[in-house]
Formats: C-alpha cells, sequence, structure tokens
C-alpha cells in the first residue's frame, strides 16, 4: 500500500518532514508502534531493541532514567535506531517558557543532537514550540513537537477545555508534529481527534492488550480500538517490555495497530 493512501488528509497537510516520515515507514512495516523503552541500563535498552525493532516505527526514550547513561553509549545505540531507520522520541514533556525549554534542549543530554520529537505541555504557553524548534534548526536539524493535549494517567488535570485549547493551538502551528492522548479511552480519543482536525497526528501511550487498570495510577485501553478512534500511533511500553517474549508481544501490537488502521 501507498502511505497516501492509508493517512489521507494526514498525508496531504503533513507541515514537517518527520511526519510524512513516520507515515512512510509506519506504512513499509505495516506498524503503527512507538516502543516506550523504559528500561534502567544500556544493556538492557540495546537488548530491547535488537529484539523488537522490526516490529516497530519508533523509539520511545526517557533519557535520564537510565543508571549507567554515558554520551557514548547513548550516541552508539542512537545510532542503532537510526541504521535501523527508526525515529527517536524523547519523551521529556518540556514545560518552561521558550528559551529555557531551548536550552533544556542542549546541556548534560543534547537532546536537540540526536532527537527526532519531543514532547511538551503548552501550560507555559505557544513560544516553548518556538524554542525547541530553535534548538534543533541550531543543530542543523528538524524535529517535531508532540503536544500532551490530554494524559493516560488517573486525576489528571488536563480538564476538557485545556485540551481543547491545546488542540486549537496545537494544530495551526508548523512545528507541531502531533499530540498525545489517552490511549486508555476510546470516546477521549475520538473527542481529541474532531477537536483536532484530520491534519495533525494523534499518539497515544496507556495501550495494553489487557486493558484496565495499570501500575501507579497509569491506564490502559485495547490497540486496536485506539487506532479506530483516531490514534495514528499506539505508545507501548510494559506491554512489550515487561513480558518474556517482548518480539513476539511486539509482533501483536503491530498486528493490532495495523488492522485497525486499514479498516479506519
Ligand atoms: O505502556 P507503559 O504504561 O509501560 O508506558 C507508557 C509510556 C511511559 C510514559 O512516560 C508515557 O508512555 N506516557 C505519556 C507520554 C508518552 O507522553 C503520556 C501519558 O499520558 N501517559 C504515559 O504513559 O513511558
Amino acid at each position: 500500500m501507498e502511505p497516501a493512501s492509508v493517512w489521507k488528509e494526514r498525508w496531504e497537510s503533513a507541515t514537517l518532514p518527520m511526519a510524512r516520515q513516520y507515515m512512510e515507514l509506519a506504512t513499509q512495516k505495516q506498524s503503527l508502534v512507538c516502543l516506550a523503552a523504559d528500561r534502567p541500563t544500556m544493556k538492557q535498552l540495546n537488548d530491547l531493541l535488537d529484539a523488537v525493532h522490526p516490529y516497530i516505527v519508533a523509539l520511545k526514550t526517557h533519557v535520564d532514567m537510565v543508571d549507567d547513561w554515558t554520551p557514548e553509549a547513548w550516541g552508539a545505540f542512537c545510532k542503532k535506531a537510526n541504521d535501523l531507520d527508526l525515529l527517536i522520541f524523547e519523551d521529556r514533556k518540556f514545560a518552561d517558557i521558550g528559551k529555557i525549554s531551548e536550552k533544556q534542549m542542549l546541556g548534560l543530554y543534547n537532546i536537540a543532537s540526536w532527537s527526532d520529537l519531543v514532547t511538551a505541555h503548552l501550560i507555559s504557553g505557544p513560544d516553548i514550540v518556538d524554542g525547541i524548534q530553535s534548538a534543533w534548526e541550531g543543530k542543523g536539524r528538524s524535529g517535531g513537537v508532540l503536544l500532551l493535549a490530554q494524559m493516560s494517567s488517573r486525576g489528571n488535570l488536563l480538564i476538557p477545555t485545556y485540551t481543547a485549547t491545546v488542540a486549537e493551538h496545537g494544530s495551526k502551528h508548523p512545528g507541531v508534529f502531533g499530540f498525545i492522548g489517552n490511549g486508555s479511552q476510546p470516546s477521549g480519543i475520538s473527542e481529541l481527534r474532531k477537536l483536532v482536525g484530520n491534519s495533525k497526528l494523534i499518539w497515544t501511550p496507556g495501550i495494553n492488550l489487557a486493558t484496565g487498570d495499570g501500575a501507579k495510577g497509569q491506564r490502559y485501553g485495547d490497540p486496536y480500538e485506539a487506532v479506530l478512534s483516531g490514534s495514528d500511533c499506539i505508545i507501548v511500553g510494559s506491554g512489550i517490555h515487561g513480558k518474556d517474549d517482548p518480539a513476539m508481544e511486539a509482533a501483536k501490537y503491530a498486528q493490532a495497530s495495523w488492522k485497525g488502521i486499514t479498516e479506519r
């Protein structure tokens, strides 16, 4: 299948090269899976990536939670992901004013030099997106921002009026790649899709084949249902890395997500 026929308006109106790259890769691999690689050591991260890469399109990281992080080990890990054509998504959830978020993209972890995507809250206003984009520009790179419009965790404070405001501002901003939606609730994803329109991507965490409540307030919804409701990428962590055979599990999520988009 061609990406344009799978993604329709999303393909036509993509403002960032990264968005088309994602849609192309997802179509080639028949998978809408982003791996939440929440493992605490470089060895575990590398082993996980080696096992599941055929079934995923993007690799989501939390760079500041790796116990034995070094610039060299991280550089090699990112190179491996790049060589495998995966998008690297640092889930940093920036929330500060624009000029500080720009600097936080640099610093020790130098996120601007290896990330393709990052998350941000719009709580401080629209300049956060420009600040993050400036950091990538300064490195001669391009990237995309995913704005948190909803969250999957119980009792979060992203109330409907906040979600609507994020959707309204973000859907007009060319530096915005898309939105984080709550994967645990299909009706909420459909609502978000109505607010966002058809041009930007919605990526959803809170996805597990075993639906319901997870650890420490996390909530889970079904991968196929999420995509049918308007999600363009399912973000899966413990459903893959917490299992005995991560590759077999990743293949199941890939299959469910591809079935969802082809039926959508
Ligand atoms: O599948 P899990 O529950 O093991 O992992 C979910 C991953 C974690 C969270 O940091 C992230 O998704 N996440 C996010 C993101 C992606 O921004 C937002 C949210 O509302 N809920 C959530 O779990 O790495």
